[in-house]
């Protein structure tokens, strides 16, 4: 279940309709699927994605995506630090960025420019789609990370991130996990 946090204003929703239109209202699609398959740490791509083929198909059907795959992040992921430096440095791309969470955690944070910036807890069940150009940053956690999403593309070259350079995600390393 999502937790969006505004850290500036203090400000923490649960209510995923509260949540789905504070996004809506940002030209960010946020919604949840139902999520209840198990998945071991090493967990095929192809079990991943054909345990949510029903959601998946006409979802991506609609949208124009063609691809997609599944990243996985746990105890057993070498150059996790790697990693999450990667994801970790304010930055946009040039297609969607569409991830369904199927188990795990990280949160999803947000530079709209002109409002406090904003970040979601996306867990088990929750779908977000941030339009292309959008400023975000994406963090599993120092430690302990534990991520299983399924990633949908239209072209994967769409998805290399362009960094802004701005460091602002620096000035939010402090906060920690809503629980
Ligand atoms: C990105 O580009 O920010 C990501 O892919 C985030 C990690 S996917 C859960
Ligand atoms: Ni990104």
């Amino acid at each position: 279940m999502a937790i969006l946090s505004i850290p500036e204003k203090n400000i923490q929703i649960s209510n995923p309709k509260e949540i789905h239109n504070f996004f809506e209202a940002r030209n960010i699609f946020f919604d949840q699927w139902k999520c209840d398959v198990l998945f071991e740490d090493n967990a095929s791509q192809e079990d991943i994605l054909q345990a949510y083929a029903n959601d998946l198909d006409p979802f991506m059907k609609k949208g124009g995506y063609l691809t997609a795959d599944v990243i996985s992040i746990n105890k057993l992921t070498e150059n996790y630090d790697a990693i999450r430096a990667k994801f970790l440095a304010e930055h946009t791309h040039s297609e969607d960025e569409i991830r369904f969470f199927v188990d795990g955690q990280g949160l999803f944070w947000f530079n709209m420019e002109n409002e406090p910036v904003f970040n979601l807890l996306c867990q088990k069940g929750d779908l977000i789609s941030v339009p292309a150009g959008t400023k975000h940053w994406f963090d599993a956690g120092e430690e302990n990370p534990f991520v299983k999403a399924i990633r949908i593309f239209i072209d994967m070259s769409g998805w290399v991130p362009e960094y802004t350079g701005s460091k602002l995600e620096v000035a939010f390393s402090g906060f920690s996990f809503p629980a």
